[in-house]
């Protein structure tokens, strides 16, 4: 490929295998990545497999006639086709024959994600998951990578000759590998960071809420609205683009839009994509488990998606399954209401969706609807805290203001001795406040 990707003439191949329920609408998703990769598709190609070949993936009829069509477009375009991208995973041995077949880069969808997400990584944990995950996808793909090599004449010097070739496979395979443990040493150290952040604000118990969804569907967007609603400056906010994968990393803000009300945290993950390449889910489990910690997830759906969007929530689910975070309480979002025929009080129904799903339609665009969204996810908060009053002396003013940093509070008097407060509380606030609770008025004597 060129040095600018920019630049990059490519062609989409894809087999329509036996669990392929639509490939011209997977084929655009694809589409969609390489144009997310700088990549210009001129044409795209599909067939229905039935028995997938296993040197090859397709046919030989149709490689020859991918081949053809190959250079016809090189010829009607002036300039060589740089890349054909393959909408399905290879195997190494797939990958390493087509090739040789169309003599130039092929790159199936596992390897174009992990393009997408190299260039986008900025953080540091998320360069060390992306490199890591490019490793394990290298690593088998090796003995073809010095094939390549040694065709063009590239293996010289005092490992050329027989054996030459096996020679530094063994010695990019050990390469890789010390690299590999390495960055897995790191990773877990990064871990261990987070994992003690994640202790401190668990400590703090204000409570957690996740934006989660498939990749475009608004959750950034969504997570600025609310900031702003809340009155952050305009550095806490987090990076919203039309574009496949914009966010990679696990960023926590606190969202607190009226001081009396505790808000919460809330954090915005990575975009997940239908066939998630495996290395990669690996790689970003540790910033998607943050997600297993919430005490409420909001799964934003694109809802002006028509054609998709039941998929994108399986997808959703079946990752959540995938973490461990099936349990957790949840709010579906439907954003983009505003591009669609839906109005905002509609109910939507899809196969994924129990009936007693709490869901809201809504447009991340609109600072009215975002009032609406904020107001529903206190209300999911709230189940489980109950009003009680508590009256603390007036020596105890820390625990006033923790009280008023950690929970709602409902109403605040001085009286003679000590300060009166009605509060929604949770069982663990019952349980570390307890000693200052009035007795439920219900109770008290005449
Ligand atoms: N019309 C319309 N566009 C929206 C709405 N919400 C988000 N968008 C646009 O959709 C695009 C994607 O939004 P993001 O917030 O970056 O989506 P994301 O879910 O964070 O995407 P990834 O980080 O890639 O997973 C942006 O161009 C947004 O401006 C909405 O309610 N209506
Ligand atoms: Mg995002």
């Amino acid at each position: 490929m060129r040095d600018d990707p920019a630049e990059n003439l490519g062609i989409l191949i894809g087999a329509a295998l036996e669990d392929t329920e639509d490939i011209d609408r997977e084929l655009r998703e694809t589409w969609d990545l390489a144009t997310a990769a700088g990549i210009f598709i001129l044409k795209s190609i599909s067939q229905t497999l039935v028995r997938p070949n296993a040197a090859t993936l397709f046919g030989s009829g149709k490689i020859e006639e991918i081949r053809a069509e190959k250079e016809r477009l090189a010829e009607a375009s002036g300039r060589s086709i740089d890349v054909v991208i393959c909408h399905n995973t290879l195997s190494p041995k797939q990958h390493r024959n087509l090739t040789e077949s169309f003599h130039c880069e092929v790159i199936d969808r596992t390897g174009l994600i992990l393009m997408i997400f190299a260039e986008r990584a900025r953080t540091r944990e998320a360069k060390l998951q992306v490199e890591s995950a490019q490793l394990a996808y290298l690593l088998p793909r090796l003995a073809g990578l010095h094939e390549g090599l040694s065709r063009q004449g590239g293996a010289s010097g005092p490992l050329s000759g027989k054996g030459a070739g096996e020679k530094q496979i063994e010695l990019d395979r050990r390469r890789i590998e010390h690299r590999m443990d390495e960055l897995r040493r790191e990773l877990d150290g990064v871990e261990k960071e987070r994992a003690i952040q994640r202790r401190r604000r668990m400590r703090e118990r204000i409570p957690r809420v996740s934006l989660i969804g498939y990749t475009n569907a608004g959750k950034s967007t969504i997570m600025n609205a609310l900031l702003s609603l809340s009155g952050a400056d305009a550095e806490k906010q987090v990076y919203a683009e039309d574009m496949l994968f914009a966010t990679l990393d696990t960023t926590v803000r606190r969202i607190r839009a009226d001081r009396s009300r505790i808000g919460f945290l809330l954090s915005d993950t990575v975009g997940l994509i239908e066939h998630l390449p495996h290395t990669l889910v690996k790689a970003f489990r540790s910033t998607l488990e943050e997600a297993c910690y919430a005490d409420l997830l909001l799964i934003v759906v694109d809802l002006s998606d028509r054609e998709s969007y039941d998929r994108h929530i399986r997808t959703t689910i079946d990752t959540l399954a995938e973490i461990g975070a099936s349990d957790i309480p949840r709010l579906f979002v439907f954003n983009k209401v505003d591009l669609t025929d839906f109005s905002r009080g509609q109910r939507i129904s899809c196969d994924r969706l129990q009936a007693d799903d709490m869901q809201i339609l809504m447009s991340g665009r609109d600072p009215e609807d975002i009032g609406r969204l904020y107001d529903a996810i206190l209300d999911c908060l709230r189940q489980g805290y109950q009003e009680t009053e508590l009256r603390i002396p007036y020596d105890r003013g820390d625990a006033v203001s923790t009280l008023c940093d950690r929970y709602e509070v409902l109403s605040q008097t001085h009286e003679a001795d000590g300060t009166l407060l009605r509060v929604l509380l949770d069982p663990a606030g019952v349980k570390e406040f307890g000693a200052w609770i009035t007795v439920p008025p219900a109770l008290r004597k005449p």
